[in-house]
């Protein structure tokens, strides 16, 4: 079973990750996503369901038009592993090249 990360490798890798919020309740990371309009936001999506299903580790996700609020969270540990935080990086690299397609 994949590990749950101790609050301080939590702490740690967060400060390498500034645009996401942390949940310590539900043992989960955030961070919103913003774009140019609905084709946008979607091609970031596709990116990231494609880097996803490689790294066999999903996100949880809500779209409205140009907005993708994802919320990274490891059910088999029921909290925070370095799968969300790998994810996560992910995650930023598929927006910066969302963004970098226009
Ligand atoms: N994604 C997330 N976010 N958490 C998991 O625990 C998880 C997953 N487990 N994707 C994987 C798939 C598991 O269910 C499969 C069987 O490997």
């Amino acid at each position: 079973m994949i590990p749950k990360l101790e609050a301080a490798e939590v702490s740690e890798a967060l400060a390498t990750l500034p645009d996401w919020t942390h949940d310590p309740v539900r043992g989960a990371i955030r961070r919103d996503f913003r774009f140019a309009d609905f084709n946008e936001a979607f091609g970031f999506m596709t990116r990231l369901a494609l880097a996803a299903e490689r790294a066999d580790h999903h996100p949880e996700w809500f779209n409205v038009y140009n907005r993708v609020e994802v919320t990274l969270t490891t059910h088999d540990c029921q909290g925070l592993s370095q799968r969300d935080i790998d994810l996560a990086r992910l995650a930023d690299r598929a927006f910066d090249a969302t963004k970098g397609a226009r």
